[in-house]
């Protein structure tokens, strides 16, 4: 069994390498005469430019939006520790013990004052994502083993909010909740 397989890798080893060859060798070199846009080096050279300056000016306005600047040099008014674990968010003011995990899946908070979640994971990846009332997206952040990451919000409306997992992380990923309520 073995050795047949052997046999196969190298009869298809054998094979692409005389498809290489045969392509290498029947390839010409692009002309690097002539000038002006008919000369194929020539359009690389504009068409990559032209690619490199619309990316630069597309990262530079979008990057400085990117949500990790959000509230950053304000002080967050609470900070709820959360650790996400398989099926369900354990929410509290103080840090969670990993050995001995307690926590609330409900949760009050102030409107209009801003809260740090800072959001890890006791077993495998899970997603942390805060929904409005009408089940839009507003905030969302990985929870994951052996880091800690940090979402900061302000709720300007008062309201439940519902907390769901974003990662499939096992079978019972779709029952994984926590609320909010914000007064
Ligand atoms: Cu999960």
């Amino acid at each position: 069994m073995q050795n047949s397989i052997l046999l196969l890798f190298l009869v298809l080893a054998g094979l692409s390498a005389l498809v290489f060859s045969f392509v290498y060798f029947s390839s010409k070199k692009a002309s690097v005469e002539g000038q002006g846009l008919s000369n194929p080096l020539r359009k690389r050279f504009w068409f990559l430019l032209i690619l490199f300056v619309v990316l630069g000016i597309f990262a530079s306005v979008t990057i400085p939006k990117s949500p990790y600047f959000l509230f950053a040099d304000e002080t967050p008014a609470r900070v709820i520790h959360v650790s996400a674990m398989q099926f369900a968010f354990l929410m509290s003011d103080k840090a969670i013990d990993s050995k001995t995990p307690a926590g609330e899946s409900s949760i009050e908070l102030p409107a209009n004052q801003l809260i740090e979640f800072r959001v890890t994971s006791l077993d495998v990846n899970h997603g942390f994502a805060i929904y409005d009332q009408s089940n839009n997206l507003i905030a969302q952040t990985q929870a994951m083993p052996g880091y800690v990451n940090r979402l900061r919000w302000k709720f300007k409306e008062p309201g439940n909010y519902n907390i769901l997992c974003l990662e499939y992380c096992g079978m019972a990923h779709q029952v994984m909740r926590a609320t909010l309520t914000v007064k």
